[in-house]
């Protein structure tokens, strides 16, 4: 969740501070309630140029998160202080900003990752048609206007902006989702291969449904939520003690445990097959809420991208971390550079250009930042074709190799306690959105914090005597058996970094996860339809961890880690097979032993796109 822009003009005007502009110098804020085409209204603010220019293009943004802007209409806002959008305020922009249906003062009900109904049936209203009502008036209703229309969010907003793609109203020129999610089953905010996102579920589901006229946190009992969510035992108390089957979204998961319809039909990759509209897909690296979804609309949009309107951003961030901060580092990782400037000079370019025709139009197909060796790259393919698959194989050991392990036998073995489970991030786990809360930084943290339990098994490779840059997608190659009959692996790519550090003392040893991701057992073969584990059985478990463009420097070593709990983030999975793990009993939960296997026949390995030179 991300409000930036509003949060920043707000203390702007507190503080009575009005910036010296060189063309522009304010704007003005009108409330509208705009019709759709069932009679619905929507709250929208229009903040507008006062002076009176040559007509400017419209900037729209799409939130269920307040639109408002909490001035009288009519008060002069200062451009110098509009956040993030200071520079295109500059020269000439109408920003706009919508409640969606069923949120703050629109009128209308919310539904979570509302379908696109209105491709199966005409009459109907969603997102997508939302927008193109809402478009439809502005440049019909609000004066001195050019005719063309852009749209931009983060996260929310960013997968409101895809859906405004999908049968697009003609001004709508040019979209740039950021932080998007695409399918919230296989690897976005609620689900990562089908293992529930159980903190976020459920302090997210509160946030957006408890109350039309807010977004709320959920008023835990205490600060440190790691006992209070093992406390919480089987899912099915969420309901029975506190949610009181009230929230429709918490509903809908309990209901929909596997990759069902449901699932399907509010998955942007279910109806978004080809790009409408010039789109630019933005997204973080160490994003810990929608990941996934930028890199994999950007590819699936890629292969029907006849006329060349389908690019990507990819940078070192967290979840919209190009918003009101400089990027320049996350948690204790430097960038070198302001990545988020770097960042919004490029947005500018491109809606100056699909909007007001500013500019060549020569934009790269992809901008991916190297971490590591910190610095921008550009690419005309995504990702990039000069690399070679090479295999980075886990040995008995414990070490990682490129050579596959020649043993006959090799293989380590770990209990997974599901009434201990392995944190996903250092203890205090703060509310996700409370105060203090670290959840913006832990795709960085430091994993020596759990490499020595003995239920997360490390294998490390030898100090590398060259750098080496992966850069694409990484994919992990689990052979593993477990005595119960269900399991979860997560499986991590970490750079760690020298003994004695001398770039940066402080940072010696450290443990950067590059890629992580879990995949729940049960769903190995098929999402839609969960097979039990056969205890002792040993299986491949297939896990893409996703896009990464990172340089490991000469001295630092790759390390493979395996666990089979990340909690609270993930629910514990009980390790014997329900039906629905919403409803397991207690007694389900059961400790089990979980074998990796590293030997000539079951070779467990991480597949690394390494840069050719
Ligand atoms: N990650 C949030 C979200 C996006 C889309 C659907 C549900 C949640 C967000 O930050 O808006």
């Amino acid at each position: 969740m991300k409000k930036v822009f509003l949060f920043v003009l707000l203390i702007a005007l507190f503080n009575g501070i009005y910036a010296q502009t060189d063309s522009i110098t304010t704007y003005t804020k009108k409330s509208y309630m705009i019709p759709m085409r069932d009679g619905i209204k929507l709250f929208t603010v229009v903040v507008a140029p006062v002076q009176n220019i040559k007509p400017c293009p419209f900037l729209l943004q799409r939130t269920p998160y307040g639109a408002d802007i909490p001035i009288p209409d009519d008060t002069p806002i200062p451009v110098g202080e509009m956040g993030n959008f200071k520079s295109m305020a500059k020269e000439g922009y109408i920003f706009v900003f919508q409640d969606i249906r069923g949120k703050f003062k629109s009128e209308g009900t919310f539904e979570m990752n509302r379908p696109l109904y209105h491709l199966i049936d005409k009459t109907k209203t969603d997102e997508s048609t939302d927008a193109y009502d809402g478009i439809d008036w502005l440049i019909k209703n609000i004066k001195n206007n050019n005719g063309n229309v852009g749209i931009s969010g983060v996260s929310y907003p960013g997968y409101l902006a895809l859906d405004a793609s999908v049968d697009p109203h003609p001004a709508l020129k040019a979209s740039s989702p950021q932080a998007s999610p695409a399918d919230m089953f296989l690897g976005d905010d609620f689900h990562h291969n089908g293992a529930f996102r159980l903190s976020y579920g459920f302090e997210y589901s509160y946030l957006v449904e408890n109350d039309k006229l807010s977004n709320s946190n959920f008023p835990f009992p205490q600060y440190d939520l790691y006992n209070w969510y093992l406390k919480l035992g089987s899912l099915r108390n969420v309901n029975e003690k506190y949610f009181k089957d009230r929230l429709a979204a918490w509903n809908d998961f309990t209901k929909h445990p596997n990759y069902d319809e449901y699932w399907k039909r509010q998955s942007t990759l279910t109806y978004i097959h080809k790009p409408q509209i010039p789109i630019m897909h933005v997204g973080g690296y160490f994003d810990q809420e929608d990941m996934n979804g930028p890199q994999i609309m950007y590819q699936h949009l890629e292969k029907r991208d006849s006329l060349n309107r389908n690019f990507i951003v990819l940078g070192p961030w967290n979840h919209g971390g190009w918003e009101g901060q400089k990027g320049d580092s996350l948690g204790q990782i430097s960038f070198g550079s302001n990545t988020s400037a770097w960042f919004r000079a490029l947005e500018k370019r491109w809606f100056d250009y699909w909007l007001k025709g500013i500019g060549n139009g020569k934009f790269a197909e992809a901008n991916c930042f190297q971490t590591g060796s910190n610095k921008w790259m550009a690419y005309d393919t995504w990702p990039p074709k000069n690399v070679e698959l090479k295999k980075l194989f886990a040995t008995a050991d414990h070490k990682a190799e490129f050579t596959k392990p020649s043993s006959v036998t090799g293989a380590v073995s770990y209990v997974s306690d599901p009434f201990s489970p392995v944190p996903y991030r250092t203890l205090p786990i703060e509310a996700t959105y409370g105060e203090g809360s670290r959840w913006y930084t832990w795709h960085v943290e430091d994993q020596r914090f759990v490499t020595t339990r003995p239920d997360v098994i490390s294998f490390l490779m030898d100090s590398l005597k060259e750098e080496v840059t992966v850069t694409g997608d990484i994919m992990a190659h689990l052979f593993a058996s477990t005595t119960g009959t269900d399991a979860d692996f997560v499986v991590k790519l970490i750079d760690v970094y020298p003994d004695f550090n001398t770039v940066s003392k402080k940072m010696s040893g450290y443990q950067l996860p590059v890629a992580m991701e879990v995949i729940r057992g049960r769903f190995r073969k098929s999402f839609e339809k969960p097979l039990p584990l056969v205890p002792g059985k040993i299986e491949e478990f297939v896990i893409d961890l996703h896009n990464v463009n990172h340089t490991f420097l000469k001295g630092h070593h790759l390390m493979i880690q395996v666990q089979s709990t990340w909690f609270p983030i993930i629910d514990r999975n009980p390790q014997k097979f329900v039906n629905n793990i919403f409803e397991a009993e207690e007694s389900d939960f059961i400790k089990a032993t979980e074998t990796i296997y590293c030997n000539q026949d079951h070779s467990t390995f991480i597949e690394l796109p390494v840069m050719k030179e």
